[in-house]
């Protein structure tokens, strides 16, 4: 019930005309604009600063008891966060969003225009980012203290611009009339050190090691509030900008040499300048060392300043402070702490490493072979001169014991050793975070057993018990309560209005399956849905997409291991179908592709001319007209999954078995009603054991399979190829420039490809795949049956919240209580 106050106005309006005055404070006093003159940029600023307000106020009050009750403090490394668009979140959380929608209306300003105007914080590649950035949000509503760590990157992932078909790269510009979020904290700065050579000296006997580095950064740290759901808690994502020690060159600028000058200053802030656009594989940059260590040095220096002014002293760290490394990227924060504990703080080698080891944990996101972090020692050394010393110390030991312990197996020490002899002498950073740390894990469960059996079977030898499972979700404040009103209305009306926090909840809606009136409401919720994705892609491709169509959705990172390839053949094959047989009874269907490609993967380039490619001949066919269409909706992020998820109808998650570690899309898509269409892999196989096999499409070969199929080397490509007719017309259409016409030869690389190595299996599952596809069409064509499975599969996706999985760590890995 609403309060009516002595005015006469109730809380709800008081609140409203609060929000309005604050809005129109900022407006004027501090975006400097009179509000008769702002645009939709300024209105977002204004807001933005507004509702920052109340957030601070909680931002410090929280900094405060964390200090005060001396919790535990988790602290997550991440080279990536993907955090997108934060004014909807923030709102939303503080449940100030409907009333700052009023306010903005009163003032004759559309909140949603406000919304677009925010640019989106792209400071990740793909999964691993939005990862980091939903269990941010999930550490904050649970109320553990948590920093998370990372790059204040001035450029993020690249701008997609689609030509002719073709990707092209622009810089993206994210901070380019700054953002109202963070706070700068120019008194939080450190000195980081790169190059330069090693001293050793014996004091009282005990040897000393001194760094005289040649090169010295700032970190300056600015911080984002994030703020958990109600308001709970916020925490603080510190991410660092680099600065030259020395701004400029004066002695050099007086001199004439204006550029010269300031050379120092670029090279320093290259460090910051951008993401790695390299998803998956390792980017084998001296820049991106010199980031990885940047960031890291940072971090602990920080923490550990942090650590002291409370506690006093180190050895205290283990109990009041949990390090989380997101994947390998941020691994050499072993090194680093073990330098400052020996080198800056004098602890002795024993007592240093049991506080390291006993600090750090360490998750694993992938187990393909290129995206494993290396690097040259040659490099390595000349970088981080000290820290390699501590790394074959380390290194020393632990082969020593290994030895003591497995006298008989001197192939092991190869194996579980950080430096790799093959291939000239690396540095592998996956053995030192397993070394360093106390628990490693993986990201679901397929996946964890896997590193169990392959890259880490030895090291789970020589430390067992080290590996969980912890598989990955996504917070459902994002990614169902503000991307999908329509449904949080309902599930609130139908679950109780608990289910906002309580997803387990959303079961209930399990016993109205079969209720006609619920699949009905849900049906319209989605095709409202579908509506204003049909509006974004007239708006950016110039063609109109009907929403009673099956919206046929894939869309993340391009790689050929999640072959978005396998999808483009069924395509082909489809369109054929079609033409061959107009008069069928065929599902009318959208194939919705979105994803960027690393901008050097050539290979994933050129699928993406393809699809763009089929989309074009497709699209002006009029045989197919009303029942095929192909979209490759451009420059895919945050912004844009939060429009096409809650639109989609079916889910593609056709990576080959054994290489997607997780996927966390599959799970959006799944809470937001489309079924998926997959193959064992990765979380998937938890879906499908959450929604049951009658809800979700499973086609191809198992994990299991893959691997005895390729010990086997049978069958081949040739086979497969031999044994599917309609594969061989797919292929021979492309190979031969159907698609093309204007340079013939044009996929004869990706055709040519799948005839020889297939590398990812795409003709051993193209028949299952194609089968399964047609299960689809029959599904599609019983509505109730297909709305019956959407509201089974959204009434059993509660277990993929981020905060199950985020109670998780706190409880088997951090030891923080939630
Ligand atoms: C994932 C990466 C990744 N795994 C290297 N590995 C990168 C590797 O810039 N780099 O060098 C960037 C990213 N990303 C993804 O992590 C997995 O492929 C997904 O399956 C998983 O869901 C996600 C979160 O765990």
């Amino acid at each position: 019930m609403l309060q009516t106050n002595t005015a006469g106005t109730s809380d709800y309006e008081q609140a409203i005309a609060e929000a309005k005055a604050a809005i129109i404070a900022k407006m004027t006093l501090s975006v400097g604009k009179d509000p008769g003159y702002a645009t939709d940029r300024d209105w977002f600023v204004a807001t933005a600063l507004a509702a920052r307000d109340r957030v601070t106020h909680r931002f410090l009050g929280g900094k405060r008891a964390s200090k005060a009750d001396g919790k535990k403090r988790v602290y997550y490394l991440s080279l990536e966060f993907l955090i997108g668009r934060q004014l909807t979140d923030v709102l939303y959380n503080f449940e100030l969003y409907d009333i700052f929608r009023a306010a903005l209306g009163d003032l004759g300003v559309d909140i949603e225009r406000v919304r677009e105007a925010e640019p989106d914080a792209a400071l990740g590649n793909g999964g691993l980012g939005r990862l980091a950035a939903c269990f941010m949000e999930s550490m904050a509503t649970l109320g553990i203290p948590a920093y998370g760590y990372g790059i204040r990157y001035d450029h993020g992932l690249f701008r997609q611009v689609i030509k002719d078909g073709w990707q092209q790269e622009f810089p993206e510009t994210w901070l380019e009339n700054g953002t109202p979020w963070e706070f700068l904290r120019s008194d939080v700065t450190y000195d980081i050190r790169f190059g330069g050579s090693v001293e050793t000296k014996t004091v009282n006997n005990v040897p000393r090691f001194i760094w005289h580095p040649s090169e010295v950064v700032h970190a300056v740290a600015y911080d984002t509030p994030i703020v958990g759901w109600r308001g709970s808690n916020v925490n603080p994502l510190r991410l660092w900008s680099a600065r030259a020690a020395d701004p400029i060159a004066l002695s050099l600028f007086n001199k004439g040499d204006h550029v010269g000058a300031l050379s120092d200053q670029a090279r320093s802030a290259a460090i910051s300048k951008v993401l790695y656009p390299s998803d998956e594989t390792a980017a084998g940059q001296e820049l991106r060392l010199r980031q990885e260590y940047f960031f890291v040095s940072a971090s602990l220096q920080d923490l550990i300043n942090r650590h002291i002014r409370i506690y006093g002293d180190l050895y205290s760290l283990p109990d009041r402070a949990a390090i989380q490394l997101n994947d390998t990227h941020p691994a050499v924060a072993i090194a680093e702490m073990m330098r400052i504990l020996l080198d800056d703080h004098n602890l002795r080698w024993d007592e240093a490493w049991r506080i390291t080891s006993s600090t750090f944990s360490y998750t694993n996101h992938t187990l393909l072979p290129e995206a494993l972090e290396t690097w040259p020692l040659p490099l390595f050394e000349r970088l981080l001169p000290r820290h390699l010393q501590i790394i074959y110390f380390i290194n020393n030991l632990h082969l020593e014991a290994t030895k003591k312990n497995f006298p008989n197996e001197p192939e092991l020490l190869s194996s579980v050793s950080i430096i790799d002899e093959r291939d000239g002498r690396r540095l592998r950073m996956g053995q030192l975070a397993f070394i360093g740390s106390h628990t490693i894990n993986g990201v679901s469960a397929l996946h964890t057993d896997l590193m169990k059996e392959t890259t880490f079977r030895d090291l789970n030898r020589v430390y067992p018990g080290r590996i969980q499972n912890k598989t990955n979700g996504i917070t459902f404040r994002r990614w169902l309560q503000q991307s999908n009103p329509g449904l949080t209305k309902l599930l609130c009306e139908v679950c109780g209005e608990e289910v906002l926090d309580k997803p387990e909840l959303i079961k209930r809606l399990e016993e109205h399956a079969d209720d006609p009136a619920l699949q009905q409401r849900i049906a319209k919720i989605k095709r409202a849905n579908k509506v204003v994705l049909c509006k974004i892609v007239t708006d950016r491709l110039g063609f109109r997409v009907e929403a009673d169509s099956l919206f046929d959705v894939q869309i993340k990172r391009q790689h050929e291991y999640k072959r978005q390839l396998l999808n483009l053949l069924e395509t082909v094959a489809l369109y054929d179908a079609i033409r061959s047989n107009p008069t069928a009874d065929w599902a009318p269907r959208v194939k919705i592709f979105a994803g960027k490609a690393a901008a050097s993967y050539v290979a994933a380039k050129l699928i993406i001319k393809l699809a763009n490619d089929i989309a074009k001949t497709v699209n002006n066919d009029p045989s197919v007209q009303g029942k095929l269409k192909v979209v490759f909706l451009p420059n895919y992020n945050v912004s844009l999954a939060e429009k096409i998820i809650p639109a989609a109808d079916l889910s593609e998650q056709i990576s080959t078995a054994g290489m997607e570690a997780s996927g966390t899309g599959n799970m959006k898509l799944a809470l937001n009603g489309a079924l998926t269409i997959g193959t064992l892999d990765g979380a998937n196989i938890e879906i499908k054991d959450n929604v049951g096999d009658d809800n979700i499409f499973i086609f191809g070969l198992t994990a299991a399979e893959v691997e005895e199929r390729k010990r086997a080397g049978a069958p081949t490509a040739t086979d497969n190829i031999a044994a599917s007719p309609m594969l061989r017309q797919v292929l021979d259409a492309i190979g031969g420039g159907v698609f093309s016409p204007d340079d013939p030869n044009r996929f004869k690389p990706i055709i040519d490809g799948l005839r020889s190595q297939d590398r990812y299996m795409l003709t051993d599952d193209f028949d299952s795949y194609w089968a399964a596809q047609r299960r689809v069409d029959e599904l599609w064509n019983q509505p109730e049956k297909w709305t019956r499975a959407a509201i089974v599969n959204i009434a059993n996706m509660a277990w993929f919240s981020s905060d199950r999985t985020i109670a998780e760590y706190a409880e088997q890995i951090w030891k923080v209580p939630v």
